[in-house]
């Protein structure tokens, strides 16, 4: 199997979040991906190709198909723009945001007017503004996101490894015998990203920008590509849904805890708006109590949801935060699950890229996930 990576992707390295109400080391560590690296590499059977994505590969178009210009111009000017307003070098951590109790959002129309100027000429006038200070608030949800001196650089990295998976998913798939897989090594994660907003450890849906690609790499006139995206990560991926919640080219599911993090989505009511009603489903399950073979039954039930609608491609959300001793989470999934959920992903017999998204359980990380790809390989 092809592994997708980029050394760029570790940069990214802020030093704390706030998780409980105080400063605590950041979970999101470059480590996690140099762990499930090693686990690959070192497969003694060789069974995974690990190759770097061409640091030059321009993905901002592909970037362009899924968030706002507005906000890829934030993510690009965040840190400098605050750094020279006297925000403290660790990183942009807004402290105040917009409130759905509090319409409306308005942001000062000049400055939007400037971001949006800047957006049409992103590639070469990024430097036009120096405005987008006090308005992190407006483009990020929680304490999670970060933007240091180097976040810009990881997340375009993990972006790339994207697109670029995808685009071998395409080349690769004309010869079938086994079902085709690919492995993305995207760090940051995305699936908490949403069109316009930062959130969760994720700043670029990786996850969406591929789908975009997976649906473009066809000539024109033939029929758009349909794309099911399982989302595994223990979180229910907000981001992902929103992106996708009125298109009904994406089917969106996702098997996760009911009641945590990110809180505010994820029942089983949200179905869709719009021409995507019945193309978005959430399947909660309760904390504490989900081990293997609940998850695996429901793992069950949503393979039978994809096979139902058809798709061309499969995406995986592959977070392996469901892990019993992750130390943010409350699944209780063992290492021995994680290969069967590989197995169960590969019956469904789809072309399928699996992208890095969640799992903190440093020890078991790379383990884990190798897991998943070993039981797909079969
Ligand atoms: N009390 C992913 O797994 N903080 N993101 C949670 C819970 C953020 C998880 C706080 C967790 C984000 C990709
Ligand atoms: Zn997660």
């Amino acid at each position: 199997m092809l592994v997708v990576h980029s050394p760029l992707c570790l940069l990214h390295d802020p030093p704390t979040e706030i998780l409980s109400g105080k400063p605590v080391p950041y979970k999101e560590s470059p480590d996690r991906l140099v762990r499930v690296r090693n686990a690959l590499s070192n497969d003694p059977q060789r069974k995974y190709e690990l190759t770097a994505v061409d640091d030059g590969l321009d993905v901002l178009p592909d970037i362009l198909r899924v968030h706002s210009e507005d906000y890829v111009v934030y993510l690009r000017r965040a840190y400098s723009d605050w750094v020279e307003e006297g925000g403290d070098k660790q990183g942009v951590l807004p402290e105040s945001f917009p409130h759905p109790k509090l319409p409306p959002y308005k942001l000062d129309p000049a400055k939007m007017s400037a971001i949006a100027r800047a957006g049409m000429h992103l590639h070469r006038a990024i430097d036009i503004l120096s405005l987008l200070n006090d308005v992190g608030g407006y483009y990020c949800f929680d304490l999670s996101c970060p933007i240091t001196e180097d976040t810009f650089e990881a997340i375009m990295a993990s972006a790339r490894v994207a697109v670029r998976a995808a685009q071998l998913l395409v080349d690769g798939t004309q010869s079938t015998a086994a079902p085709h897989g690919i492995f993305a090594l995207t760090r940051p994660p995305g699936h908490h990203a949403g069109t316009g907003v930062c959130g969760g450890y994720c700043y670029l849906n990786n996850a969406a920008i591929a789908v975009r690609c997976l649906q473009d790499a066809v000539p024109a006139g033939t029929a758009k590509p349909r794309v099911a995206i399982l989302d595994i990560d223990y979180h229910h991926g907000n981001g992902s849904q929103e992106i996708f919640y009125s298109d009904d080219s994406v089917f969106y599911i996702s098997l996760h805890a009911e009641g945590d993090y990110p809180y505010f989505t994820g029942s089983s009511v949200e179905e869709g708006e719009g021409p995507g009603v019945g193309f978005n489903l959430n399947i909660p399950l309760p904390q504490h109590t989900t081990g293997d073979d609940e998850y695996l039954a429901t793992l069950d039930l949503a393979g039978k949801a994809i096979s139902d609608y058809r798709p061309d491609y499969l995406v995986v959300s592959l977070g392996v935060d469901t892990y019993k001793d992750d130390p943010i989470c409350c699944f209780n999934l063992t290492t021995p699950c994680y290969s069967r959920i590989g197995a169960r992903i590969r019956e469904l017999r789809l072309p399928t890229l699996f992208l890095f998204e969640g799992g903190y359980c440093m020890e078991v990380l790379g383990e884990n996930v190798k897991g998943v790809l070993d039981g797909f390989l079969g």
